[in-house]
Formats: C-alpha cells, structure tokens, sequence
C-alpha cells in the first residue's frame, strides 16, 4: 500500500539520521553503518501511514537526495552541534535536493549530538518516560566538546529556508517551533521532533490527498474531452 505521506531525513555523513530514526522506531541507540542509497520505515500517525525516509549523508549518494525528497511533506535537516561545516552543508549541498518536495513541504532543522556538550540531554525527555540517571548529570559528559553550532544558528538557516522557498515568515512555523536539540545516544528529544514533525505534515498530507482528487477529476474532464473530440472527426 502506498503510503500517505513522506517524511525524509537529509544531512551530512556522520550527523546521526540512521542512529535518531533508530531511536525512534528501536528505542534504542547502537552501532550504525554509513547509509548506503536510502532506507525508509512506515509510521502510523492516526489514520495515516507516513514513510520515513533515512538517506545517505555520503558525496557519491548526493544525486539520490532529490529523488528521496520528491512529493516530502517533511524535510527533517540534520547537523551535528560539534561539527559547524554540517550545519553549511545543510544550506551549500542539501536544501537545493528539496525542490523536488511538496510545495507546503514543512521544514525541521535538527541539531544532534548535544549529549556531547551539554548536560541537559541527560535528563529525562519525558515525565516518567526514563529514569533521571543516578550520577551527577555533568559527570555523564565523558568527552565534553565545545559546542560549535547554537540554536541562533539553525533559527538563522531556518530564516533562509524560507526565503528560499520564497514563503512569508507570517505564514510559516515559527522557526523557535521548527529548530531542535536532539541526542540520539540518550533519547533527548528524538520523539519530540519526530511527533512534531508528524502532527505538522497531517494537513499536507490532506492537502496532497486534495489534489490527488482534484487530478483524477482533470483526468476523467481530459478523457471526456478526448471522446467528444474522436466522435466529432468521425
Ligand atoms: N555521542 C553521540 N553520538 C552519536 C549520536 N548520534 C549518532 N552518533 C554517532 O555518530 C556516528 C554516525 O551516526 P549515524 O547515525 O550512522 O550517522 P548518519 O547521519 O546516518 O551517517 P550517514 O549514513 O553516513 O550519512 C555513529 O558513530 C553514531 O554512534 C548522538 O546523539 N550522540
Ligand atoms: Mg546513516
């Protein structure tokens, strides 16, 4: 069955799409290999399935990046907050790939990795959902890095996004709505993006579904033109 909408993850090699997905769908956080090509999973959001898209963040993969993104109603761009050249990427290599989505594609900007510089991403994501760890909270950063990309930074890439994608600030989320600080190594977040995300995209999905109908209405006026056409040459 087709799914109803498409979700994708875009983002340099070695930000964490698979790990986060993984996260999300396993609850859990282990090993990963670089993505080859792309792989997607099914959700369901209510009465919706949604297909959620894990692209390659590797050069020799980037050609793929427009055909994962055709028809998205999500685009889920992911940067590593240790690493400031993911966040450019994102504007220099992957939001071109986007033109081939949805026209009311919404879009996400993602900063993974924070538990490597913050300690907040220790706690618990939800009331009760995990256990607040026993040890001091800073003493889990085992290899504290400095943080070298601040959610100002992904607020300002949103800002231009939507620039380029030529839409009104006024009329789009709010990009303090849109920009995330997620770890996939504890969890913080992760489902917190990802519900986000899905709640966001219902609409557009009803919209697509929308105009789907709307064409196949367009077919069948093409069909009946065509028949009125034949019978009157005869
Ligand atoms: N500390 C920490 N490491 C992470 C986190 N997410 C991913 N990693 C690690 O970062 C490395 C890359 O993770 P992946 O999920 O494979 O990255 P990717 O974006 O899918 O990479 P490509 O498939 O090559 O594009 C792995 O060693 C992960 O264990 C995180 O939240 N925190
Ligand atoms: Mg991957």
């Amino acid at each position: 069955m087709k799914p109803d909408g498409k979700v994708v993850l875009l983002g340099d090699v070695n930000v964490g799409k698979t790990s986060l997905l993984q996260r999300y769908t396993e609850r859990r956080f282990r090993d990963t290999v670089s993505t080859v090509g792309g792989a997607f999973c099914l959700r369901q959001w209510g009465p919706h399935s949604i297909s959620v898209w894990d692209t390659a963040g590797r050069e020799q993969f980037h050609g793929l990046g427009s055909m994962y993104c055709r028809g998205a109603a999500a685009v889920i761009l992911t940067y590593d907050v240790t690493n400031l050249q993911s966040i450019l990427e994102l504007e220099d290599r992957f939001l071109a790939l986007t033109d081939t989505a949805s026209a009311d594609c919404i879009f996400a900007i993602v900063g993974n990795k924070v538990d490597l510089t913050d300690a907040f991403a220790f706690l618990p994501e939800t009331e009760g959902e995990r256990q607040p760890p026993e040890q001091p909270i800073n003493s889990l950063i085992s290899t504290k890095l400095k943080k070298q990309v601040h959610m100002s930074d992904a607020i300002a890439l949103y800002k231009k996004i939507l620039k380029y994608k030529m839409l009104d600030e006024k009329n789009a989320p709010a990009a303090e709505k849109m920009c995330f600080e997620t770890s996939a190594k504890t969890g913080y977040k992760v489902d917190h993006v990802f519900e986000t995300v899905f709640e966001m995209v219902v609409p557009v999905i009803l919209q697509q579904k929308t105009e789907g109908s709307l064409q196949t209405v367009d077919l069948n006026n093409i069909k009946t033109t065509k028949n009125i056409q034949s019978s009157c040459c005869k």
